[in-house]
């Protein structure tokens, strides 16, 4: 096992903690109060992706683009996140996805750097909630990146927080956004979730219970001998 990876970058909405159903609540009650109808389908499409990208795209969907100025517009944001917000009060080490706690610890126990990679500003929140902080090397600021997934700032910014070149790096991602983010970091990634939302050109498990160091390694050897 040469030459193994040396970072583990981890989305955090749907990859750590079930958090993308709270996203998608909180955006349909939105999208119900200003008569634009949201369904899982469209909500694919929003995961990974900011707040306010989101919204461009419900209004775009709802045919509104233009129908709310900026204040109005930072309204609605700042009404879907107070609502969200709300929702995630409750979260706690017991909602930490299956075998996320293992896989960390394991990663730590083997000298690999973890990063968070999230689009979100609640993550720092989040983390704590789950008593998870401890083991993050990094957590990358998107507020601080000039472009949002689908674009790899976010995760060359949590490469370059645990100072490993993006390329010895794993990227875990639950949607369409992170995974091209992930690619065009010139990271390895590895999708939880459907082929026909993630591609069927990745790595692939239907639950984060198989995100283990062994598969984690496997993955990594069988992309070092296919090429
Ligand atoms: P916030 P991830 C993303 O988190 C979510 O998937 C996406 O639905 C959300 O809009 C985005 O964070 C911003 O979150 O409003 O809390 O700043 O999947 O990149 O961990
Ligand atoms: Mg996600």
């Amino acid at each position: 096992m040469s030459e193994m990876f040396q970072g583990v970058c981890f989305d955090l909405d749907g990859v750590i903690t079930d958090t993308a159903e709270y996203h998608y609540r909180a955006w349909k009650k939105l999208g119900e109060e200003i008569g634009i109808s949201i369904d899982r389908a469209f909500n694919e499409q929003l995961k990974g992706v900011s707040r306010e990208d989101s919204l461009h795209r419900i209004l775009e969907h709802g045919k509104q683009v233009g129908k709310y100025n900026e204040e109005e517009f930072a309204e609605l944001a700042k009404r879907k996140n107070e609502n969200y917000v709300e929702m995630i009060q409750a979260v706690s080490p017991k909602d930490v996805y299956p075998g996320i706690l293992t896989l960390l610890r394991d990663l730590k126990a083997n000298g690999i750097k973890i990063a968070l990679a999230s689009a979100s500003k609640n993550g720092p929140f989040l983390l704590e909630r789950m008593e998870l902080t401890s083991y993050f090397d990094a957590i990358a600021d998107p507020a601080k990146v000039a472009a949002g997934k689908p674009a790899p700032d976010i995760f060359l910014a949590a490469a370059s927080g645990i100072g490993v070149a993006s390329e010895k790096c794993i990227g875990i991602e639950d949607a369409q956004a992170g995974i091209q983010a992930i690619k065009a970091a010139k990271m390895l990634p590895i999708g939880v979730g459907k082929a026909e939302d993630l591609g069927n050109d990745i790595a692939l498990v239907p639950s984060t219970s198989y995100l283990t160091l062994d598969f984690l390694a496997e993955v990594w050897n069988n992309r070092k001998t296919a090429k």
